[in-house]
């Protein structure tokens, strides 16, 4: 019988697997992020991380809703100097790492990726789609925004760069294009959906930052008609996130267009066994549909 291969290759990147943490979750400490590739994970992505540390906002941070989590996080990080400590120990080990970064100016962002990149990142994910901070949160809705930030930083590292894009704007192949032109070696779709959550008891809202990012299973449609469109729109690699929880839903995405995946808001249901859930699922799966390969899955849906 053919060898069933869940191993990809995304913009240079090689992985054992396509199925990654999303950015955010269990990804400030070299630790936590040795935990989730010794689970089972192909790559290990970091929090977003930024010139300088960062506290964030008050808590509550996070409100528990039917079919998912709503967030309003603030990007809170350690700062850039902090987290190469990190990383020295996580490539110690041999895991491949992308590194998610922001910046609050071009020339922030400019520099977080020199200095990630610098440091021996495998690859980059700019962030310019958090929907809880003005400013990172509206760049990714700027087509124009998007262009120059992704150019800026695409002309001064030599790793693969992704870019992850928002949800909450009216076109998104159009913000995939902008990136796509300048010079994306893929893109992450989608980061969280701008939402709220009410207390009746407090008749207020939950979050300190009134709205907040939705994600998990009450995501899922959306992002993946998100990766469905953008699929269609551009040449470049994507990455599937949203409220991917099973081997089906990362099927799912795979034939919607993505190429990789990751895994958020499970992590915190399912608990870590998740990474071994899904590659195990999608083995099966590719076994018993007469596939080798997962690349084989990418797109199938559009053939119809
Ligand atoms: O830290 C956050 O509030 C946050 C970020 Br950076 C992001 O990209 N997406 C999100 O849902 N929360």
């Amino acid at each position: 019988m053919a060898e069933i291969r869940l191993a990809i290759e995304i913009a240079g990147l090689n992985l054992r697997n396509p199925v990654m943490n999303a950015a955010g979750i269990l990804g400030l400490t070299a630790d936590l992020l040795r935990r989730v590739y010794e689970e089972g994970a192909g790559a290990v992505v970091t929090k977003s991380i930024g010139l300088k540390p960062r506290m964030g906002h008050p808590n509550p941070t996070v409100a528990i809703v039917e079919g998912g989590l709503i967030n309003a996080m603030g990007l809170p990080n350690p700062g850039v100097e902090y987290f190469l400590g990190e990383l020295e120990k996580l490539k110690a080990g041999g895991i491949p790492v992308v590194a998610s970064f922001f910046g609050e100016t071009l020339d922030e962002f400019v520099e977080v990726a020199s200095r990630l990149s610098e440091a021996g990142v495998d690859a980059l994910e700019l962030n310019c789609s958090c929907p809880n901070v003005e400013g990172v949160g509206i760049l990714g809705s700027d087509p124009g925004a998007v262009k120059r930030v992704t150019e800026a930083v695409k002309g001064c590292v030599d790793k693969p760069l992704f870019v992850k894009l928002s949800p909450n704007v009216s076109d998104i192949t159009e913000i995939a294009r902008a990136a796509e032109r300048g010079g994306a070696d893929g893109l992450t779709a989608v980061n969280t959906l701008r939402a709220i959550a009410l207390s009746i008891e407090a008749r207020r809202p939950i979050l300190s930052n009134v709205t907040g990012g939705l994600s998990g299973p009450a995501l899922k449609p959306v992002a993946l008609r998100c990766v469905w469109e953008i699929y269609e729109a551009v040449e470049i690699p994507i990455i599937g996130c949203g409220g991917i929880t099973t081997w089906r839903d990362a099927v799912e995405y795979l034939l919607a267009g993505a190429s990789a995946l990751q895994v958020g808001t499970a992590i915190m249901t399912r608990g870590l066994r998740v990474f071994r859930e899904i590659n195990m699922g999608l083995r099966n799966y590719l076994e018993e549909n007469g596939f080798r390969e997962v690349s084989e899955l990418v797109g199938l849906a559009h053939e119809s």
